[in-house]
């Protein structure tokens, strides 16, 4: 195999109807709830009273209706954090709900959510930690057999899934309990019950952490990444171009899908990455904490969504089971911008046309025009990346006075999906110029706001 063959084999490494499914949801919300949100901790210590989780104006009607202001189209709820309280009654463990005050120990905070998620349209998944604080068989194989089976009940009892998600997360230091997780195990018994759902872990095998909680993606972004990092995930290629390892590679390397790394791979898979933030600095609510900026969430989904990455928002409920007003009001500030600026696609009555190269090559360059000027303030490509991903970087063009194309953005990967904030001045003419790709360019979509 030479450079070329396996650069051609890299661009048409493909993702599953599952991802795409995933990527196209694009935007959807965390729910950090457990023992917590009444302790004030991050982490709980798993010897929390069950006694304390009492949510007595609980309303995930009202968390459906403020996620789905912001845009977001599924909610992710903690089914049970790091503290081992699950919020449904778990027919293996009495550190849940069955034992807290809220409905007399007979309610389920899951089903609840569950059904708000549905009756609102929006999608439901969940967050099981495998990190367990309160369970005496953590650190033994038998907690692989008592966490299969809550994630059982958890697939079977609650409808249709569209994301379980998997913290790496484990506080217990180096003379902490070692649990070898299962898994293999846990992957075969969400794909046995919800072959729908994809599966968030830092290895795959569908969607990878971006790695940081700050909201702040990479400026250029692969799906297309080594086995070595994600190992969960099926390799699609086999054979590395160059002798070496990746052994070093982790969630938060800058370069993960680039050339200087892929080339050492023994085999590419596609694993698409997810950007998780909370709205507040912490993860649960802390009534002495604010809301982030409208700004500062705007451009994470500008970098995020826009930057072939999906933005998981998390909303951290109040102890009384609503969430805040004023994160409420942020997320419909949100929503209002997001549809202010996307709502338009000022494409409707303009051609695109292809741009042949002096080469030839009808797949490098495209020309976007308008019936007449427009103020474009944003520019937002789709590769067909059920295909593949291809480009490596690309830049927009304007015409000068003199006629000649001079460049307005320099781009680097596009993916699912690229934005490209412009000035937004009056313009006729764009042309779309990719300056570099593993293959032939396959646009899916070419948008104007
Ligand atoms: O203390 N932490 O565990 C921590 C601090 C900063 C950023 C992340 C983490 S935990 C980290 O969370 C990720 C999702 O946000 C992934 O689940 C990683 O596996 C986990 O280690």
């Amino acid at each position: 195999m030479d450079f070329n063959e396996f650069i051609k084999a890299a661009a048409s490494v493909k993702p599953s109807q599952r991802q795409l499914r995933w990527f196209d949801t694009e935007f959807y919300a965390f729910v950090h709830f457990s023992p917590n949100t009444y302790t004030g901790l991050e982490w709980g210590t798993g010897k929390e009273d069950p006694a304390i989780f009492n949510p007595t104006e609980f309303d995930p009607d009202q968390w459906v209706e403020a996620i789905k202001s912001a845009g977001m189209k599924g909610l992710v709820l903690t089914a049970k954090h790091h503290d081992g309280f699950c919020l449904w009654p778990s027919k293996y463990t009495e550190h849940s709900i069955k034992n807290s005050p809220w409905k007399g120990g007979k309610g389920d905070i899951v089903r609840e959510v569950a059904e708000a998620c549905r009756r609102g349209g929006i999608q439901f998944g969940f967050y099981l930690s495998p990190w367990d604080r309160n369970c005496p068989l953590y650190g033994t194989d038998a907690y692989n057999d008592y966490y299969k089976a809550q994630l059982t009940e958890l697939l079977t009892g609650y409808g249709e899934i569209f994301h379980v998600w998997f913290d790496g997360a484990c506080g217990e230091g180096p003379n902490g309990r070692k649990q070898e997780y299962d898994f293999d195990g846990y992957i075969e018994l969400i794909r046995k019950y919800q072959p729908s759902a994809t599966i968030f872990n830092d290895h795959g095998p569908d969607v990878r952490w971006i790695g940081n909680e700050s909201g702040t993606a990479r400026t250029a972004e692969w799906a297309v990444v080594p086995h070595e990092l994600c190992w969960f995930a099926e390799p699609q290629t086999n054979g590395a171009l160059l002798p070496g390892t990746l052994s070093h590679m982790y969630n938060y390397d800058p370069d993960i899908g680039f050339l200087n790394n892929i080339l050492y791979s023994k085999g590419l898979c596609f694993v698409g990455s997810e950007v998780d933030m909370s709205i507040r600095p912490g993860w649960f609510y802390h009534p002495e904490e604010e809301p982030h900026s409208l700004e500062r969430l705007f451009n994470t989904y500008l970098h995020s969504v826009g930057g072939n990455a999906c933005f998981h928002l998390n909303i951290p409920p109040m102890p009384n089971g609503r969430f805040d007003d004023r994160d409420v009001q942020r997320l419909r500030e949100l929503g209002d911008k997001l549809r202010e600026t996307f709502a338009h696609d000022l494409t409707g009555d303009a051609a695109l046309t292809e741009d042949p190269l002096p080469d030839g090559d009808t797949q490098r360059a495209w020309i976007l025009r308008f019936p007449g000027e427009r103020p474009v303030h944003y520019l937002t490509l789709q590769e067909d990346i059920a295909q593949g991903q291809r480009v490596e970087t690309f830049v927009l063009q304007q015409r000068d006075e003199f006629g000649d194309w001079q460049p307005v953005y320099q781009g680097t990967t596009i993916g699912h999906k690229k934005i490209c904030p412009l000035s937004g001045n009056p313009v006729q003419e764009l042309r779309i110029f990719v300056t570099s790709a593993r293959d032939r360019v396959l646009l899916r979509s070419v948008q104007a706001y």
